[in-house]
């Protein structure tokens, strides 16, 4: 049996990829790893602990339901950043207006971070799997001074790191650097991501689609058609038609077509004209990945990581998968 690489070799091993970092990334990550590997945990004890399950009793900015989870999450995570010294300041799902870390320690933070902490909440309650997802900005204010909205509204393609946690049958952490995509299996053993799945690639095509069909009507009717003439036909030299796969979670249903090929898609809608995903914390880092593995992320008509942000909370159309899939759903759109 090969020798167990743990993420926190890879990312050392890694570091001499960024000359002009001195080890602040590399500490970022860790950072996020730990958080995660405690929210792991709370995850997978969640049903037995009455403070943990169900709602906070509250709506977040997005007009949803908060989960007590996700306020759990969301904590662990911001103590993390605070206390890591590398981070200036966030914004996440969670929270109205982005956060400043105001410690003179934290202001010397060279990034700010992005973050759904817990992606897919709903499904909490009913054991289905969820997902954190994060966005690395290197801060445009100056260091030791606070964080700012600038700092948080980037483009995509400024990110210098992005990646995901799925908390599912096992808890794995996959993200990149700009150079590949590399996923890591927490081993509850011995308390370590260790290195599982290496330079992960998406298959150019697949047979996996994911979409809410109840939008099926209330959104581009070209979509139907997609579905109707390329999902649910049996297509030459196939014996069987496409298989819908949506459960609810964008980080599972985007996991699990980073592995077998696969499209995701969210549109505008009658309900949600602008889509429902979020551009800076959902739609961007997933992008980034995807692109990196030999994928596309539009919003059917462009591409997400060249969408410069006009809201900390902007919503955003959603296709992102496999590169045939993903051409040939955006060819059948009707809507500009
Ligand atoms: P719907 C979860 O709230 C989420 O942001 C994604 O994880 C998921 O794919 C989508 O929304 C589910 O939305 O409208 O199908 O319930």
């Amino acid at each position: 049996m090969s020798k167990l690489t743990t993420l926190h070799e890879f990312i050392m091993d890694r570091q001499s990829d960024f000359p002009y970092a001195s080890g602040e990334l590399s500490r970022l990550l860790s950072d996020i790893a730990v958080a995660s590997k405690v929210v792991s945990k709370d995850v997978r004890r969640a049903g037995l602990l009455e403070n943990f399950l169900g709602a906070q009793g509250n709506t977040n900015i997005q007009g949803e339901e908060q989960q007590k989870l996700d306020v759990i999450a969301d904590n662990q995570f911001i103590q993390m950043f605070k206390s890591g010294g590398e981070v200036c300041g966030i914004a996440s799902e969670e929270n109205d207006d982005f956060m400043a870390f105001e410690s003179d320690f934290s202001k010397q933070g060279k990034y700010v971070v992005l973050f759904d902490p817990l992606d897919g909440s709903s499904n909490i309650d009913v054991n289905v799997s969820i997902g954190t997802i994060f966005s690395i900005f290197r801060r445009k204010s100056k260091a030791g001074e606070s964080a700012t909205l600038e700092d948080m509204m980037q483009t995509g393609d400024e990110q210098v790191a992005a990646g995901y946690v799925l908390y599912g049958s096992s808890t794995m952490l996959v993200y990149t650097t700009g150079r590949g995509v590399n996923g890591f299996t927490l081993d509850p053993y011995i308390g370590e991501f260790c290195l599982s799945h290496p330079n992960m690639k998406m298959p150019e095509t697949g047979r996996l689609y994911a979409m809410n069909e109840g939008n099926v009507n209330i959104c581009d009717p070209g979509i139907k058609e997609y579905i109707k003439e390329k999902c649910q036909t049996i297509l030459e030299g196939a014996n069987r038609p496409y298989s819908g796969r949506y459960i609810g979670s964008l980080v599972a249903d985007f996991h699990r077509n980073l592995i077998k090929g696969g499209i995701y898609i969210y549109p505008a809608t009658t309900v949600d004209p602008e889509g429902k995903l979020r551009l800076l914390y959902e739609c961007n880092p997933l992008a980034f990945i995807a692109e990196q593995a030999g994928g596309l992320a539009t919003t059917g008509h462009e591409r997400i990581m060249d969408i410069k942000p006009t809201k900390l909370h902007q919503r955003v159309p959603y296709f992102i998968g496999s590169k045939t899939m993903m051409e040939e759903a955006m060819s059948y759109l009707k809507t500009e």
